[in-house]
């Protein structure tokens, strides 16, 4: 039986378990990244394992989150990770070179490697063909000191994509169609492989949309092979020598196969407020709008910066709309200041962001109230953009552009002769913002700065014979990161000081949740289907684990939020009867009678609601390692003890 790309690809690296679906695997890990809202966490939990140099092949930290400096908080959290990354063995990417994703995609990606990334949207490097998986920062942590990464060996869906996309219809299309075809939820436990004659017709930037966005199918992650269109981009960064060829076995057997016709495909746009709602442009055309934004790590690169810049040029927006743009790195920015793209999108009125997540975090640009703003971005969660009620669509670059001009849901297929990019046969490098780690002999001299914004990591304990907690919050399907532990311009500088961030904890949904969990002192949430969807954020687990909460009670979980709060220590409980989920109420009086020997002897655990006197049985699958994890408290306690 032959294997599949991400099959090969694991086989390589696998350092525990066996490829066995469903069963926990280990693999060792060749390059990480985290980005700056992420990244003071992972640092801390880095220092605290005492491990002085990393061990991976390649570490890389990138400034793109908090890059609005209102106030001290981001600036000395820059200037933290940037004299950890000196003195421990870590690239740093400073603030103004680009968006995580895109520049590690242009400037270190490999087909055939591995990369763990303190962000969900690390799948972005499947484009190239390497297995990256967006992890919490404590993973991210243990793999730069050269531990292995655990992940349940998922199922693989190929995607076979024939024929080639019509003029104007773009990649982003082709991501929002498998969101329709899969949903949020569909994803999750698989690897999506792309596959088919379509494949040869994407570039490397085409296909990273596609894996970025996969991140929203709550898979695993999403990998295209790497082929002759792969060497001939890794050529033109300078980088030909890490070119390898990859692809599947022709007799590699998949769990799932869906079709896409790409001939068949029209400009689509996912609906407020979820990535798999979609509709196609022609259906919502002639709507008005209010906002356009283009840029953020799915639609960034230099050819879509070019697609946008040929249907702004000679052009005037339309007088109703505000329209940003953000290119996605600092070799994007200036190589469209070289050719003029640049100056054709300011002569049409764009305001230009610096290179940085900028509106896609709620960094700026919220929408005006009950805006309707069109985006190229991958998420439109309910308040992510700053302004509660503002209706976001995500769209291409073509749509984006189009609808700039003319005010309304524009269909870029009615824009008549078709436009193609020719990818540039060498891209403009200049590593200049790209900071090289200390040499062994210096590192010890390097101090690092830490400003009062960073505060100490919240402490878990090993777990108790019984669990006696009250229910502090009750939600429902699909609640989102950004739900749990929302960002935003006035959130995110407290991404290194957990007390003051707790306060805002859940606070979308329900703005008494901190005090109340505070004053119950231990508490257990209980929620829906696909709980934690979204971010790899920590401080989804971390802020509730300050709060007290104990455990998590859902329907079923996303996968990297049920990792995160694995690691710190929260208890991941699963209804086994989704019916009981009607038999908790806020302010129930709960009990886990016997939960350390339940979960040390199986995988069930016995609630007693103590309020109405019923029992009820969960699901509590951990895997040997993950157990250990639990009974220590989260994974820095049990790191601590195991080494
Ligand atoms: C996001 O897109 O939600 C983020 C901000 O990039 C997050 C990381 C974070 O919360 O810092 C992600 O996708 O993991
Ligand atoms: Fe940044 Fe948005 Fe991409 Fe997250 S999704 S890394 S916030 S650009």
């Amino acid at each position: 039986m032959g294997y599949s790309i991400a099959e090969k690809i694991i086989k390589e690296h696998i350092v525990s378990g066996e490829m066995i679906k469903g069963t926990d695997i280990g693999l060792k890990i060749d390059q990480t990244l985290t980005q700056d809202a992420t990244g003071t966490m992972a640092y801390l939990e880095f220092e605290a394992m005492g491990v002085p140099r990393v061990k991976t092949e390649r570490s890389v930290a990138y400034i793109d989150h908090n890059t609005l400096q209102t106030g001290f908080e981001n600036a000395d959290d820059h200037r933290f990770i940037q004299t950890v990354c000196k003195k421990h063995g870590i690239y740093f990417s400073r603030p103004g070179n680009g968006i995580c994703h895109q520049v590690h995609l242009e400037r270190f990606s490999k087909p055939g490697k591995t990369l763990i990334g303190s962000d969900s949207h690390t799948p972005t490097g499947g484009g190239i063909g390497m297995l990256s998986i967006g992890a919490g920062g404590l993973d991210v942590a243990v793999a730069m000191g050269g531990g292995a990464y655990y992940i349940t060996m998922p199922n693989i869906v190929k995607v076979e994509l024939t024929g080639e996309l019509k003029p104007w219809v773009s990649a982003k299309d082709i991501i929002l169609k498998v969101l329709e075809i899969m949903s949020v939820k569909g994803g999750v436990g698989k690897i999506i492989e792309y596959a088919g004659e379509g494949v040869k017709t994407l570039s490397v930037p085409q296909r990273a949309t596609i894996t970025n966005m996969g991140a929203e199918l709550g898979a695993t992650t999403s990998i295209f092979p790497s082929d002759e269109t792969t060497r001939e981009f890794l050529k033109a960064q300078g980088r030909e020598e890490d070119y390898i060829e990859l692809k599947a076995d022709d007799d590699a057997v998949y769990d799932e196969h869906i079709v896409i016709n790409l001939d068949e495909l029209e400009p689509l746009a996912a609906c407020p407020h979820s990535p798999d709602n979609i509709k196609a442009i022609s259906e919502l055309a002639g709507q008005k709008i209010d906002q356009v934004c283009i840029g953020s790590c799915t639609n960034s690169s230099y050819a879509d910066m070019m697609t946008v810049a040929h249907i702004l040029k000679g052009k005037t927006i339309h007088p109703d709309v505000s329209l940003s743009i953000a290119p996605g790195s600092k070799q994007v920015l200036t190589m469209l200041s070289e050719n003029g793209a640049l100056a054709d999108m300011i002569a049409a009125g764009a305001r230009i962001l610096e290179s940085a997540c900028g509106p896609c975090i709620g960094m700026g640009q919220s929408p005006n109230s009950a805006g309707i703003s069109l985006r190229t971005f991958n998420r439109n969660f309910l308040g992510r953009s700053g302004t509660k009620d503002g209706q976001i669509f995500l769209v291409s670059p073509e749509t984006a552009a189009a609808s700039a001009l003319t005010g309304v849901f524009t269909d870029p297929t009615t824009l008549g002769e078709g436009y193609k990019v020719e990818m540039p046969e060498k891209f403009l490098i200049n590593d200049n913002m790209i900071i090289e780690p200390a040499s062994v002999e210096e590192m010890d001299s390097i101090s690092v700065l830490r400003g009062p914004n960073i505060k100490e990591f919240p402490t878990s304990f090993p777990m108790e014979d019984k669990i006696n907690a009250a229910c502090s919050l009750k939600v429902e399907d699909n609640i989102t990161t950004d739900h749990i532990m929302p960002a935003g311009a006035k959130i995110l500088p407290l991404r290194s000081n957990i007390p003051a961030i707790s306060q805002h904890c859940f606070t979308v949904c329900d703005t008494q949740f901190p005090e109340r969990a505070k004053t119950l002192g231990s508490s257990i949430i209980v929620g829906g289907a696909n709980y934690g969807q979204g971010s790899s954020r920590e401080h989804a687990a971390l802020a509730p684990l300050y709060l007290g909460v104990k455990a998590v009670l859902v329907k079923s979980f996303a996968r990297i939020h049920r990792a995160n709060l694995i690691n710190a220590g929260i208890l991941p409980l699963e209804f086994i009867n989704e019916s009981d989920y009607d038999k908790i109420s806020l302010f129930d009086e709960l009990e886990l009678p016997n939960v350390k020997n339940e979960i040390l002897s199986g995988d069930t655990v016995t609630l007693v609601n103590k309020t109405t006197g019923e029992t009820i049985k969960a699901k509590c699958e951990l895997s040997q390692r993950q157990k250990d994890i639990a009974i220590c408290g989260g994974l820095l306690n049990y790191t601590k003890i195991n080494g």
